[in-house]
């Protein structure tokens, strides 16, 4: 999963980035792109580790980006010196600064940089697909391919997001490889003061941000990255003072997870308890092949058993006992929290 930071200069982006990604790079104008790792946090990985206490436990992962909006008059997230770090993600996170940040004239305006925002993506898109279905028209292309791209030039140009398109609407398989902007999932990150963590998302930048496809939700940056800092112990205490039952990372991170259609099966054993992220109605034997090709090409059979049901019976050998344990063949549709332990044979 590659993720990137959007968002104008002085948003917060990489106070974000830091408390995301664990990392302590310097905040403030500017600086470099930034590239982390961001661990999907899932209290079901602990728990497994736990019982098997393996050698190693990983959970699913995001590779972070963190591009420096552009300051002074030009005004704007996706420069031409920029515009490729965001052709490559699978997912855009824009913040938006609701914040009085000293360093920035005026006071905040979140539902304007929204505008602007959306805006720069549409006409980065748009110059995209016209110029695309130019040659096509030229080459005499196939009509669906022509039909895709003239789809995606009339949407744009009415100022709506590609990803409001339905598959049957947007034959994708023919937009693949442009890094369509609109067409990724979009998730706003509304950044406000540490007081105001707590607050739902304003009623007119939610309905705008579902307009366009996409899902909002209000953090704190600053305070999400003192959390990071703490202890684990001095982070249950600091929650608590907040009024807040997790850090709101943990349940931005797992929006970012749900946007993308992203679900996660298990493998445990003595070696390792890992966490694989694949797409919502991926088939087992595919599945499989996340862990390793060879068990995707000498695939058999797959043993499943649902988290919920090993959490009730402590032990895989308890599971086996009171027959809970599914044998599953490669068409299987694997679901959220499976276990899963794949016989194969090469
Ligand atoms: N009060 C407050 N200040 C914040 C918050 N988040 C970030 N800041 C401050 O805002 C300033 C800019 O934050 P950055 O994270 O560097 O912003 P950025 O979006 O990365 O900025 P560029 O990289 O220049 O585009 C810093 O001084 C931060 O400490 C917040 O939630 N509350
Ligand atoms: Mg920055």
């Amino acid at each position: 999963m590659r993720f990137v930071l959007a968002g104008f200069g002085g948003s917060g982006k990489t106070t974000l980035f830091n408390a995301m990604t664990g990392l302590d790079v310097p905040v403030g104008y500017g600086g470099e792109v930034r590239v982390g790792t961001v661990r999907v946090p899932d209290p079901r990985v602990d728990s497994l580790s736990r019982i098997y206490s393996p050698k190693r436990t990983t959970h699913a992962t995001i590779n972070l980006r963190d591009v420096p909006g552009e300051h002074g008059a030009s005004r704007q997230v996706l420069s031409p010196g920029t515009l490729h770090q965001f052709r490559d993600r699978e997912a855009i996170c824009l913040v938006l600064r609701d914040f009085l940040n000293p360093a920035m004239e005026g006071s905040p305006d979140p539902l304007a940089d929204l505008g602007a925002f959306h805006a720069e993506c549409v006409l980065a898109d748009l110059g995209v697909v016209e110029r695309r279905l130019d040659r096509l028209r030229k080459e005499r292309a196939h009509v669906q391919e022509l039909g895709a791209f003239e789809t995606a030039v009339a949407t744009l140009e009415d100022g709506k997001a590609l990803r409001l398109l339905s598959p049957d609407q947007l034959h994708r398989a023919f937009l693949k490889g442009y890094g369509l902007l609109t067409d990724l999932p979009l998730l706003v990150a509304v950044n406000v003061d540490e007081d105001r963590g707590g607050e739902p998302v304003d009623p007119e930048l939610a309905a705008e941000v579902c307009e366009m496809g996409g899902a909002a939700m209000v953090l704190s940056a600053q305070v999400e990255a003192e959390i990071a800092t703490l202890d684990p112990g001095d982070q249950v205490d600091f929650l608590e003072e907040m009024g807040l039952a997790e850090p709101t990372l943990d349940r931005f991170i797992r929006a970012t997870y749900e946007l993308m259609d992203l679900i996660s099966f298990f493998t445990a054993n003595p070696e390792e308890v890992r966490a694989w992220p694949i797409r919502r109605g991926t088939v087992a034997r595919a599945a499989a092949g996340r862990v390793h090709s060879d068990m995707e090409r000498g695939f058999i059979r797959a043993e499943v058993i649902p988290y919920e049901v090993f959490a009730e019976y402590g032990t895989e050998q308890a599971v086996k006992e009171a027959g809970r344990f599914r044998v599953e063949g490669q068409g299987y549709v694997v679901a959220d929290g499976d276990i899963v332990y794949v016989r194969f044979n090469v």
